[in-house]
Parts: C-alpha cells; structure tokens; sequence
C-alpha cells in the first residue's frame, strides 16, 4: 500500500516520514534523500540532481521516474510505503501509476502551511538549498508543478489534507491515524 506524502518544501514530510519509520516501522522512501545521496558519492546522476537542486527547481521527470520505478518492484499489499516527496509533478503521477498495481495508492496526505512558516524552517534548517532565493524559487515551482497534485489525488478520491503548522507530535499522532484507518480499511 502506497502513501504518498504531499506539500510544499518544509511542510516536513521528511521530518514525519523519518518518525513514522522509526517507531512503526513502515517503509519510507525519500526521493530528496536518494538524490543527495547520489550527490554526496559524485555519480553522474547526482552531479546532475545536485545542479537542478542548487537552483531549487526539479529533476527532470524521466530520472526520477527511473530511480523510483527501481524501488517499487516490491511494495507488500498490508505494509505501508510512504512515498517522501514523489510524485511532484503530473507526468510524475501518472507514472507512479502506471507501474503499481491498481488501488496501490491508497492515500495522499497533503501537509499544508502558511508560505511564512515554511520559509522560516528552511531558513533555520540552512540546507545548501535553503537560501532565501533557493526557497523562493522552490516555493514558486512547487506551485506552479506540485500544487496541482492536490486536486489530482483529491480527483481519486484519496487525498486527506493535515495542518502541518503544528507541532511535530500532533501532526504525526493526526497522519498514523490516517494511516492506520486505511490499513484497518483494507
Ligand atoms: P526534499 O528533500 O523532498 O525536501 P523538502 O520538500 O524541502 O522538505 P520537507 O517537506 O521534507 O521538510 P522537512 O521535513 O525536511 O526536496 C529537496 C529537493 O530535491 C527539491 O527541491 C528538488 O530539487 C529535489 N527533488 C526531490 N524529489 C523530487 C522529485 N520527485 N522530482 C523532482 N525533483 C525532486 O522539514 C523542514 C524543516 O522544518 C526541518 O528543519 C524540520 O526540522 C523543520 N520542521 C518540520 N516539521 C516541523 C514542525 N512541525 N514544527 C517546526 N519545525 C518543523
């Protein structure tokens, strides 16, 4: 069963899938991570993510979908697999579809928060890309490409939104709930 965690840069999808990995023990796949792994180790494709990721703008679709295609081979139907960061773009969605099986995606959690909050974490997290100007552009394309996804999934009829400008602990006590009502759902 595929989660898919949507939001805008900082909502901290990060922060709630790396704690939900860590006390239940659910997969987490973070495409932001795999990237700056590939970056840190210099191969071809993170000297080109790094590039992309400098600017805050996306990796081209055609090479996320190849590395996340890899590690979607084997997703168990009863255990979750939250999905940290893809898709982020339609063509990115619809490939995501197209290479689980139907009713793989049983949810789409959308982190929402206020443009101030947001850019305030990531001023203070102080990541390479977290320059005011890199998160600028970062919240503009996430706008312009990822927003979009909301109405998409909510389309499907899978899409449930959290406030995420709360405390860490109340948005991950209101995710496992939503998570934990579609696993009983099955
Ligand atoms: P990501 O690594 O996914 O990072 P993010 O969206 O900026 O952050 P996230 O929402 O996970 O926030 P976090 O928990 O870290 O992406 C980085 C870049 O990779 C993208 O810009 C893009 O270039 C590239 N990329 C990744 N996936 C891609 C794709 N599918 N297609 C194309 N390109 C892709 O939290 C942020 C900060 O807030 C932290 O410091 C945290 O401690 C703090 N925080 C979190 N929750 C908080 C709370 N409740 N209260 C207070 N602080 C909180």
């Amino acid at each position: 069963m595929i989660i898919v965690l949507l939001g805008p840069p900082g909502a901290g999808k990060g922060t709630q899938a790396m704690r939900a990995a860590a006390e239940r023990g659910w997969r987490h796949l973070s495409t932001g991570d795999l990237l700056r792994e590939e970056a840190r180790l210099g191969t071809p494709l993170g000297l080109q993510a790094a590039a992309y990721m400098g600017r805050g703008e996306l990796v081209p679709d055609d090479v996320m979908v190849a590395m996340v295609a890899g590690h979607l081979r084997s997703v168990p139907d009863g255990q979750p697999l939250l999905l940290d960061g893809f898709p982020r773009t339609l063509a990115q969605a619809r490939a995501l579809e197209a290479c689980v099986p139907g009713g793989a995606i049983r949810l789409a959690v959308y982190f929402c928060a206020p443009d101030p909050v947001l850019v305030a974490r990531l001023l203070r997290r102080g990541r390479p890309d977290d320059t005011r100007e890199v998160v600028e552009r970062r919240l503009a394309v996430y706008r312009e490409s990822t927003e979009p996804l909301v109405a998409y999934f909510r389309n499907r009829g899978v899409l449930r939104t959290v406030r995420a400008d709360r405390s860490v602990e109340e948005i991950q006590n209101e995710m496992t709930a939503i998570v934990e009502e579609a696993l009983a759902a099955r």
